[in-house]
């Protein structure tokens, strides 16, 4: 099979902390060098990327004086100019200092959640300044070991305060900035508050600006807590709220693995590019943004294995669009489908006008209605999963 080339129109983005990460973990030191950002884009760039993303704490070391922070926004944004790529999304570091051990803006402790808020601020100005879309907010440390530790409502009381405040600047300051929460359910924290899309989407419903507020869900999150990642994005997509989105790897619920996308869940990961590049069977909303990779190349590489795996993600990301373009046009693809009256679900349940007065009078959808041969139907599933995986496995 012939390698398929990323290309600016693939709309591939990654985190400078993605590539850039050392490999440092609970158990070991570092295994590798930091990264200059500016070798990051233009590396990226080189391969076929389209933009980069960041924390503050990525680009401008935490600390950093003003004249630091201006010299390495510069040579930031000079690199950006060469290579010609774009920053569509940038988020905050609320979690790595120890001050924000307890919580950021769900800290006990005011002066804390004050402090976080304008850590946000101050980036969302260079968000702005850098055309960005996206402000992902990541609640890493928004969480608790102990229960009694928090008062929970508190909490999600101040949560609620800190995204509105938030929302609410970048409307003043006519940013045009959208808000993404990122969900996971635990990791650094021991539980951490919004721990899956659906808390997510229920939280946002409660917002002053919830129309400006959406999500950036990572499979790897979904995955921890044994859930099902296509089905999380496609409600979150659904309910207009798929802002942005984490693409990478993972096992199952054990530690956050942050694989390169497609080594951890393959047919997930078939079934996500499928949704994404083919939208739903019947129509409906569409994921137009960034194909963002949130992965950390495995703690084994050297710098060759870290451009390697940027690469691979890439890679897997097309082949798989490939293998999906290819599942959709395949006639007995369609026959199975329609077999498994996958199409049927498409048309309302009530017809055009129909009332359920109407449904009450229709003898055939009740008293008349054949239950037992109804319910002696196959739907003819597994054909359909065989056929999906031998399309991902180029048998077909
Ligand atoms: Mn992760």
């Amino acid at each position: 099979m012939s390698a398929p080339q990323p290309t600016r129109e693939d709309k591939f983005t990654f985190g400078l902390w993605t590539v850039g990460w050392q490999a440092r973990d609970p158990f070991g030191d570092a295994t590798r060098e930091p990264v200059d950002p500016v070798e990051t884009v233009h590396r990226l760039a080189g391969m076929g990327a389209y933009g980069v993303t960041f924390h503050d704490d990525d680009l401008i070391p935490f600390g950093s004086d003003s004249s630091d922070r201006d010299k390495a926004i510069q040579r930031f944004r000079a690199a950006l100019e060469e290579t010609g790529l774009v920053v569509p999304m940038v988020t905050t570091n609320l979690f790595t200092h120890p001050v924000f051990k307890e919580g950021a803006l769900t800290a006990n402790d005011r002066d804390v959640r004050r402090y976080a808020m304008r850590k946000v601020m101050r980036n969302m100005d260079l968000a702005a300044e850098l055309g960005a879309e996206t402000y992902v907010l990541w609640g890493g440390r928004e969480g608790a070991e102990v229960d009694v530790a928090k008062d929970l409502g508190a909490a999600l009381d101040r949560y609620r305060e800190g995204i509105d405040t938030l929302a609410q600047y970048s409307i003043d300051r006519g940013y045009g900035l959208r808000l993404a929460l990122e969900p996971k359910p635990n990791e650094p924290r021991g539980d951490i508050f919004l721990p899956t899309i659906g808390h997510a989407l229920g939280f946002i419903s409660t917002l002053e600006h919830a129309d400006m507020v959406g999500l950036n869900p990572e499979v790897g999150h979904e995955q921890m807590a044994n859930l099902n990642y296509t089905h999380g994005i496609a409600q979150a997509l659904w309910q207009g709220k798929l802002f942005h989105l984490d693409l990478n790897g993972q096992h199952g619920p054990k530690f956050d693995q942050d694989l390169v996308f497609g080594h951890g869940d393959l047919l997930s990961a078939f079934a996500t590019v499928d949704l994404l590049e083919n939208g739903f069977p019947s129509g409906g909303p569409r994921y137009e943004g960034p194909r963002h990779f949130d992965y950390k190349p495995l703690r084994t590489e050297d710098m060759d294995g870290v451009w390697h795996s940027a690469a691979a993600n890439m890679r897997t990301y097309l082949l798989l669009k490939e293998r999906a373009a290819a599942f959709r046009a395949d006639p007995e693809v369609a026959e199975a489908l329609a077999a498994a009256r996958v199409p049927e679900l498409g048309q309302p349940t009530l017809a055009a006008g129909e009332t359920y007065e109407d449904l009450l009078a229709d003898r055939s959808a009740f008293e008349d209605f054949d239950v037992e041969a109804a319910a002696a139907r196959g739907f003819g599933a597994v054909r359909l999963s065989q056929l999906a995986v031998e399309h991902a496995l180029g048998a077909r």
